[in-house]
């Protein structure tokens, strides 16, 4: 299978690849062009893998996605792609748009001229359900979207933009995922800042401890990615664990694991790291996936502060 998965240099696409290149997939794997090293996550046997092609450009780059498609002829496309930091968005609103949305976007317009018979997972976000209504816990499929933050709109119009592709006959599914970690995790993220500080006893400088997320183990959740494109249709599944945690729950239990206390480490409500706009809740109904694909998160909220603290401990 020829596979072409974006934003292969990220959490998720990094593991992603590993995955697919097990599977026996042909992968293009797009990184942007940096002149420092940004290829951290891609592991040495990825790199050295035959059946692996790095390939530098940017999915804002419509011409750039039109030769690579027409080159490759993909039957499967990742887009995984993003400025995928909600608090970032604030601060670069229509930056998030141009990658996260219009990129996307262009991702779709091009396999609809070029390569209409492969098969695209659009990574959709629950940020795009923004503070729902509690009667709509756990949220699903169907549950209305009302995006809170510039990231979330730029997600939504993609999201929207696949239905629109799925009904005009592509094959383009979407993984609608919840907060998934992972000793990959970039370092703006609230787990790995957390992590980074407590496995090494410092402090943190914090914001918002009160929201809660429905957190799960990346390597699960590109799995189930997989499910969703190998499934008979396209559709649109939610890729959650079904159990919310607060924010300060994770600060607690990471700081208690290294026999800490986390009031005497964290300062919070920081201004720098408070958004102008919070997502107060994130609980996920992962049913139609568990029915449709057997997929199910195992991992659960300790075993992943485990995994993550276990890896800065031996490794940063
Ligand atoms: P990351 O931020 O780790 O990875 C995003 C990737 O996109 C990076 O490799 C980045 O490259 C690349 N990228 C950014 N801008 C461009 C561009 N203009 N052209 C090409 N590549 C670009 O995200 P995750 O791996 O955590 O998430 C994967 C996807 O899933 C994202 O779309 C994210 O929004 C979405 N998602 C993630 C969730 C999570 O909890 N992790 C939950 C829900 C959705 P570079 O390294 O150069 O910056
Ligand atoms: P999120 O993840 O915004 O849910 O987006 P993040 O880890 O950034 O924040 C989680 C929660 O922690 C609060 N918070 C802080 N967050 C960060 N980053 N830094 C801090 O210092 C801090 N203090 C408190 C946040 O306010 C928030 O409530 C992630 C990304 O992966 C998105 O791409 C993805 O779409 C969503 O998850 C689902």
């Amino acid at each position: 299978m020829k596979t072409i998965v974006t934003g292969a240099s990220g959490m998720d696409g990094s593991y992603l690849i590993e995955d697919l290149l097990a599977r026996g997939d042909e992968v293009w794997g797009i990184v942007r062009r940096n002149s420092t090293n940004n290829l951290g996550n891609i592991q040495p046997w990825v790199l050295g893998n035959r059946y692996f092609h790095l390939v530098e450009g940017d999915i804002t780059d419509i011409s750039f996605l039109e030769s690579l498609f027409a080159k490759v002829m993909p039957e499967q496309i990742y887009n995984l792609a993003a400025q995928s930091h909600v608090g970032t968005s604030f601060e670069l609103p229509i930056y998030t748009m141009n990658v996260t949305g219009l990129g996307a976007m262009n991702i779709m317009h091009t396999m609809k001229s070029v390569c209409p018979e492969a098969k695209l997972l659009q990574a959709s976000s629950s940020e795009m359900y923004g503070n729902a209504k509690e009667k709509d816990f756990p949220l699903n499929e169907t549950t209305p979207l009302r995006p809170v933050s510039p990231y979330a709109v730029a997600k939504t119009a993609a999201h929207h933009m696949a239905s629109i592709m799925r009904k005009r006959g592509l094959w383009v599914s979407t993984s609608i995922c919840f907060n998934h970690e992972s000793p990959r995790r970039g370092e703006k993220f609230l787990t790995a800042k957390v992590i980074k500080a407590a496995s090494k006893k410092q402090p943190v400088k914090l914001g918002n401890l009160d929201a809660i997320r429905d957190w799960g183990y990346a390597i699960e959740y590109v799995e189930g990615m997989q499910k969703i494109l190998d499934h008979t249709e396209p559709d649109d599944f939610v890729l959650a664990t079904g159990e919310g945690f607060s924010v300060k729950d994770f600060v607690d239990q990471t700081y208690k694991a290294m026999g800490l206390n986390s009031d005497d480490y964290v300062e919070y409500n920081v201004p720098e790291f408070v958004r102008p706009v919070e997502l107060n809740k994130l609980v996920g109904n992962p049913m139609k996936a568990k029915r449709l694909l057997g997929w199910e998160a195992q991992i659960e909220f300790y075993t992943l502060i485990d995994i993550m603290l276990d890896y800065a401990i031996l490794f940063e």
